[in-house]
């Protein structure tokens, strides 16, 4: 009997060695999502018509190795609801009708993480999650652990401080989390939190990245990034002294509590005035970006040597226009973040697949961020269910050019506290109301109106001939055509409680 044992013991062992051998089913792809934080599209050397000083060469490697979209486009001008419309493939609208600056996770709305995580993906979280405010509990569905995440490192608001991560400078801070941006203190992680003494996010963030990936390379199990830097939002002049010798500038003082609340602070340095002037803060807009662009490297170069380059689909995207504020450019666009313009909704985008998306594509159809997701669970062997009404398509037959089906004649819409915008093919429809407020009150370049302008986006990208008197059928088909969308917003929010 103990020899029969022995025998079914070796036999089960020979067994599995030989089921698994045959299986010719294909690896899942890892997938790697890269946000850049008010990256304007003309500050990407990838870009077609880029700025002059603007120089990405890691970045521009994912286009180069993959396809390149002239036409990408983000679902609103601002993070926090720019970031809804990625993670669950819908307008934002469609869960509140007056998203703006606001953000809202409806309950109901399964997000990337989530279906990827369905679909047998580790997934992980890292850096700016952004629901405009520091999550009062770590239960609440908005903390990525609740959304389809298997871990987090990272913040919840619009901006963190780069430099200032651990319980020490939070205690002694005063009001450390004040306002959607003003936050300084240790990073959320998992159920917790961690110090960073001495760290810098972006170092920080890219190591949890390579960290992850390996992991998980090693364990031979598919892998979902989503790696959210905060380069290059406020503050954008605090990076390492590395990047800002190159320009000659000296980094800004770190937080003290002499100095007042943290906000005092972060308002004190984060836009041009007393401390910082026009040209320096284009410079450090530079820097901040050198650093985003070296620490994109990195990621890519420790997939490359962990050898799953191969098999892992790269996106790089920004999440709103540039913030001229800040020391964006959104050349050769017209107007900014916080604008229905094409300057504030346009953003650089970039798709890697090596052996599945040709390379060196350069694609004009219209893209809009909310088509990653469905992007993403066709990578992933998934598929979604018609009843949860993704606004997005996925890209893959469009990059793989398995499909000729253009995606130039597909509507899309942007709504904005007081301003709107409809694309439709060419043409794009345009009410640019001026937004109140005194960080952007001067970022409308160009008469406002709130009349709708019409202008025909291949003749003339940066929106310079209104050609509304000439077209009066077509401004009141795209009018008619938001209208419509419009009256249906709100819909899936319908029941929930408006968190904010
Ligand atoms: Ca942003």
């Amino acid at each position: 009997m103990k020899y029969l044992f022995a025998l079914i013991a070796v036999i089960g062992s020979i067994v599995p060695a030989f089921a698994a051998a045959p299986t010719t089913a294909p690896s899942k792809p890892n997938i790697v999502f890269i946000l850049a934080d008010d990256l304007g599209y003309g500050d990407c050397s990838a870009m077609p018509h880029h700025a002059e000083d603007i120089h990405t060469p890691n970045i521009d490697t994912i286009a180069a190795k993959g396809a390149l979209f002239t036409n990408g486009y983000v679902s609103a001008p601002v993070c926090s609801p720019s970031r809804t419309g990625i993670i669950t493939g819908r307008y934002q609208e469609r869960f509140n009708k007056e998203a703006g600056w606001r953000n809202a996770m409806p309950q109901r709305a399964t997000t990337i993480a989530e279906h990827l995580r369905d679909l047998g993906y580790a997934t992980m979280m890292i850096g700016k999650n952004d629901f405009g405010l520091h999550l009062p509990s770590k239960e609440d569905r908005r903390y990525p652990l609740n959304h389809g995440y298997d871990h987090v490192l990272g913040f919840d608001t619009h901006a963190h401080d780069y430099f200032e991560l651990t319980l020490e400078i939070e205690s002694k801070a005063i009001r450390p989390h004040e306002g959607p941006s003003a936050n300084v203190g240790p990073l959320d992680f998992d159920k917790g939190t961690k110090d960073f003494p001495n760290g810098y996010t972006t170092d920080i963030f890219t190591s949890a990245a390579i960290d992850f990936a390996k992991t998980n390379a090693e364990q031979k199990k598919p892998f979902f990034i989503y790696l959210a830097y905060n380069n290059v939002h406020d503050l954008v002049e605090q990076s390492p002294a590395k990047y800002l010798d190159p320009y000659g500038l000296k980094p800004i003082p770190l937080y003290d509590p002499s100095m007042g609340s943290y906000l005092d602070y972060y308002h004190r340095y984060n836009s041009i005035g007393e401390y910082v002037n026009e040209s320096d803060m284009r410079k450090y807009y530079l820097a901040n970006l050198a650093s985003l662009d070296e620490h994109v490297g990195q990621v890519l170069d420790a997939l490359e040597k962990m050898g799953v380059s191969d098999n892992t689909l790269i996106v790089f995207l920004s999440d709103n226009g540039a913030a001229v504020n800040s020391g964006g450019n959104a050349t050769p666009l017209r107007g900014s973040k916080y604008t229905t313009f094409e300057g504030g909704i346009r953003a650089p985008l970039m798709v890697k697949w090596p052996g599945k998306i040709k390379t060196g594509q350069t694609i004009e159809d219209p893209a809009i961020s909310l088509d990653l997701l469905p992007t993403f669970v066709e990578a992933a062997g998934g598929a979604i269910k018609p009843e949860e009404q993704i606004d997005g398509v996925s890209l893959l037959p469009r990059v793989q050019g398995v499909s000729d089906e253009s995606l130039s004649g597909r509507t899309l819409y942007w709504k904005f506290i007081k301003q709107w915008a409809i694309r439709r093919g060419d043409w794009k429809l345009v009410v640019a109301n001026q937004p109140k407020g005194k960080h952007v009150a001067w970022l409308i370049t160009g008469p406002t109106s709130k009349e709708p302008q019409l202008f025909n986006l291949k003749e003339d990208p940066a929106e310079q001939k209104d050609l509304s008197k000439d077209h009066p059928e077509v401004v009141k088909e795209l009018m008619d055509a938001y209208q419509s969308w419009d009256s249906h917003n709100g819909e899936w929010g319908a029941g929930e409680p408006a968190k904010y």
